[in-house]
């Protein structure tokens, strides 16, 4: 049996979103957000569901810290709606949305729990989306402006910031593959929302480096993995090399270099008409961030395919390994290779995992409990690996296991069960399910037995 023990400062927590878990979305002045709007066209979300009522978290919220705490959580990574703060994209702010915020932040506190807010988790206001959204360069502007708002009414008692949440997620699924909102398929449009979204980062990091209080950090979350060829041949390598810039360069390279990829750059620009870069833009996205906050959930596994659109590469599975009900394979390897390249590559002085786990098609046992043994061995897993990593010199500071409850999961709807914790969505009922357990065990002896 080997013991594998964390650093002593090392952070627990567990993820949520605001969109995915609020619900209360026409409630306490908020406005309407893309995914409101999206989520009732039919079509574009499995079963019809919205994020109307999700898991009534708006409500529930103080019960939500309670079960926290009794996981012993040490911090926990929650979103901010935009559209809750300007239901209209700009001009005052919101009172009530403030507030809801303001006496969750609270009741973390007292808690003992540590927040974590996320700015941009996906729920734009549908006012700025009918002003181009993200295409908009003046999307920035707004987005700067609501996080000053934001960061002046929590940053006495919040300490930890993430500007965005996965803007390839943001561009590529919301405006190339049209699966998320706002639904355009367009590589033009998703190379100006990429742009602008981190053009947005490096305007609100400036915001934050103003007004921030001494000690407390911002960062950014990318959703990257590692990617590897399907097989030894050149024309797989190259095709490794295309998503993986796609994937993790163009949003990387901006933030700690300061500028995209050539390679990168040359395809795009040949493909589609790319967004004005005015200049210093590079600079403001390259403006030094506290820590990277990664999501990773599985590895890429890449082809080349001349059939494939638009640059002639498909991913493909490994074949041999488990998958979630995502149908996404399970490599937790994937995550100690993914934290060595970024460390090689990129020397981020601080890395958070801000999401990390696994949906299943869970049931409850007569007895009312949830055995998600598979759940509870994916995370697990990712530890022993994550362990590895830390061993080996990368400096991970924390680990948000996604997600707190099972939750919205954007164009899959209620289908998908991603919670350490059940909810019967009928009832709004919370029922930890064993991987918590194990978690909040796992929090008090701060290492892993395997
Ligand atoms: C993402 C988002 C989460 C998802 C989770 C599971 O990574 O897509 O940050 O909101 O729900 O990742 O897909």
């Amino acid at each position: 049996m080997t013991y594998y023990e964390f650093p002593k400062s090392f952070i627990w927590g567990a993820a949520t979103a605001a969109c995915q878990i609020e619900g209360a979305a026409q409630e306490g002045g908020k406005g309407e957000s893309i995914w409101d709007r999206f989520s009732r066209i039919p079509g574009n979300v499995a079963n019809g569901d919205t994020p109307e009522e999700a898991c009534d978290h708006y409500h529930r919220f103080r019960e939500d810290v309670e079960l926290m705490r009794e996981l012993r959580l040490g911090a926990y990574r929650f979103s901010i709606a935009w559209p809750r703060i300007y239901p209209n994209g700009a001009g005052k702010p919101n009172r009530k949305g403030l507030d809801f915020y303001n006496e969750l932040v609270d009741a973390l506190l007292d808690a003992g729990i540590t927040p974590m807010a996320t700015l941009y988790h996906w729920d734009l206001p549908q006012a700025l989306q009918d002003k181009g959204g993200w295409e908009n360069r003046d999307t920035a502007s707004r987005f700067a402006d609501y996080s000053a708002c934001v960061f002046e009414a929590l940053g006495d008692r919040v300490g930890l910031w993430i500007t965005h949440n996965e803007p390839f997620v943001t561009s590529f699924a919301g405006h190339y593959a049209g699966e998320h909102a706002p639904g355009k398929r367009s590589l033009q449009s998703a190379l100006a929302a990429a742009h602008h979204l981190l053009l947005s980062h490096g305007q609100a990091v400036r915001a934050f480096r103003e007004v921030g209080r001494s000690g407390s950090r911002i960062g950014i979350t990318l959703n990257m993995a590692p990617v590897y060829p399907s097989t030894s041949s050149a024309e797989d390598a190259r095709a490794a090399a295309l998503w993986d810039g796609a994937l993790n360069r163009w949003f990387a390279d901006p933030v700690f270099r300061g500028s995209y990829p050539d390679d990168m750059l040359q395809l795009y620009s040949d493909a589609a008409s790319m967004p004005a870069i005015h200049k210093g833009d590079m600079e403001i996205i390259g403006s030094p961030v506290d820590f990277l906050g990664v999501n990773y959930y599985n590895p890429s596994i890449v082809m080349s395919d001349r059939a494939a659109q638009p640059f002639g590469f498909a991913g493909v599975r490994r074949g041999d390994l488990p998958v979630t009900d995502m149908g996404w394979e399970v490599y937790p390897e994937g995550l100690y290779d993914l934290m060595m390249r970024i460390k090689n590559d990129y020397a981020p002085a601080s890395i958070y995992i801000t999401e990390n786990g696994a949906a299943y098609p869970d049931t409850l046992t007569p007895q009312g409990t949830v055995d998600d043994d598979e759940r509870l061995d994916y995370i697990r897993r990712h530890l022993v690996q994550l362990h590895r990593a830390i061993q080996d010199g990368v400096p991970v500071d924390g680990y948000f296991v996604w997600s707190l409850l099972d939750n919205y999961e954007w164009a899959h709807g209620y289908a998908k069960r991603f919670g350490i914790t059940y909810v019967d969505y009928h009832t709004q009922k919370r029922i930890p399910k064993k991987s918590a357990l194990w978690y909040r065990d796992m929090i008090a002896s701060n290492a892993l037995r395997g």
